[in-house]
C-alpha cells in the first residue's frame, strides 16, 4: 500500500520507505533526515517502474554501551617552593556497561602566566593498567595538558592516574589539577566525570601581595625580566617594602613598570 513502510531485503540492514507525503516540501536527496537515537534516515531519488520516486532510507544505529564514570582528584591542600607534588586521580566505572576507548584529560594550571624558565620541573603523568600518557602540551598561558589513553574499562573496574611536578621559585597563589574522563560509551552523568584538586601556595613573600603571584624570598634574586610575560599583563601590581628582589626601583609601590 502506498505510504506504508515496506522493507526491501536486508541489504545493509536498510529499510526503504516510499515517501509520499502529499504537499510536503521534498528534502534534498542525500540529506540526513528524521533521524532518531535508534536509526538514521535520509532520502534518495530512484527510478521505480520508469518513474522517479523519492525513497526514505533508514539504517539502524548500533546502541552505545552506557557507563557512568566517576572521577576523583586528590592532592595536597598546601605547598611551598621546592616541593615535589603528587596528585592521585581515580576513575571508577559504575556501569551498567563497559567504558570504551576511555581517555583521561588532565590540565595543570598555575593561576598566572609563568615565564617558561620558571615552569615547574619534572612534570609527568602516568596511568595504571597498561595505559599510556603522552608528553605535556603547554599552551600560551603555560598550562600543561596531559592525555592518557586507558582503553576499555569494565563495569565496576577502576584506573589510577598520577600527576607529579616540582615547584620552582615563582608560582601562582593556587595550583590546580583538573581531570576529565572521556569515553566512546555514553556517560549519563557528566557532572561526576570531572574533578579538580586545588593547592594553596604558602611561603609567598609579603612584599609581593598580588592575588595571583607567589614569589619566594631570595636567594636567588628574581628580576623583572624573569617575570615576563606576567609583567606584560600586570602593569600595576603592588610591591611593598622591603622588596628584597628590588622589583620597584623608584619605590612608588608599583612593580616592574616599563
Ligand atoms: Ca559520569
Ligand atoms: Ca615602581
Amino acid at each position: 500500500m502506498p505510504g506504508l513502510p515496506r522493507c526491501i531485503g536486508v541489504l545493509l540492514a536498510a529499510c526503504l520507505v516510499v515517501g509520499v507525503a502529499a504537499g510536503a516540501a521534498a528534502p534534498r536527496p542525500g540529506v540526513w533526515s528524521s533521524s532518531t537515537a535508534k536509526q538514521r534516515c535520509h532520502y534518495v531519488v530512484k527510478r521505480v517502474r520508469g518513474k522517479k520516486k523519492r525513497l526514505r532510507v533508514c539504517r539502524k544505529v548500533k546502541a552505545k554501551p552506557v557507563a557512568d564514570l566517576v572521577v576523583t582528584v586528590t592532592g595536597p591542600p598546601t605547598a611551598t617552593f621546592g616541593d615535589s607534588l603528587s596528585y592521585a586521580v581515580t576513575v571508577v566505572n559504575h556501569g551498567p556497561g563497559v567504558a570504551l576507548q576511555l581517555r583521561l584529560d588532565s590540565a595543570v594550571g598555575w593561576s598566572l602566566i609563568l615565564p617558561p624558565r620558571f615552569l615547574p620541573g619534572h612534570i609527568s603523568a602516568s596511568v595504571s593498567g597498561g595505559g599510556r600518557c603522552g608528553q605535556p602540551d603547554v599552551n600560551l598561558l603555560n598550562q600543561a595538558f596531559f592525555s592518557c589513553a586507558v582503553g576499555s574499562l569494565a563495569k565496576g573496574a577502576s584506573v589510577q592516574m598520577t600527576v607529579s611536578f616540582e615547584i620552582g621559585r615563582i608560582a601562582g597563589r593556587h595550583l590546580t589539577v583538573d581531570t576529565s574522563a572521556i569515553t566512546a560509551s555514553r556517560d549519563p552523568n557528566g557532572d561526576n566525570s570531572e574533578d579538580t584538586a586545588d593547592t594553596a601556595m604558602t611561603g609567598c613573600h609579603p612584599s609581593y601581595p598580588a592575588n595571583d603571584l607567589c614569589i619566594a624570598p631570595p636567594p636567588p634574586y628574581i628580576t623583572c625580566d624573569d617575570l615576563d610575560p606576567y609583567t606584560d599583563i600586570r602593569v600595576d601590581w603592588a610591591v611593598a617594602d622591603p622588596d628584597p628582589h628590588h622589583l620597584d626601583g623608584d619605590h612608588d609601590g608599583i612593580g616592574c613598570e616599563s
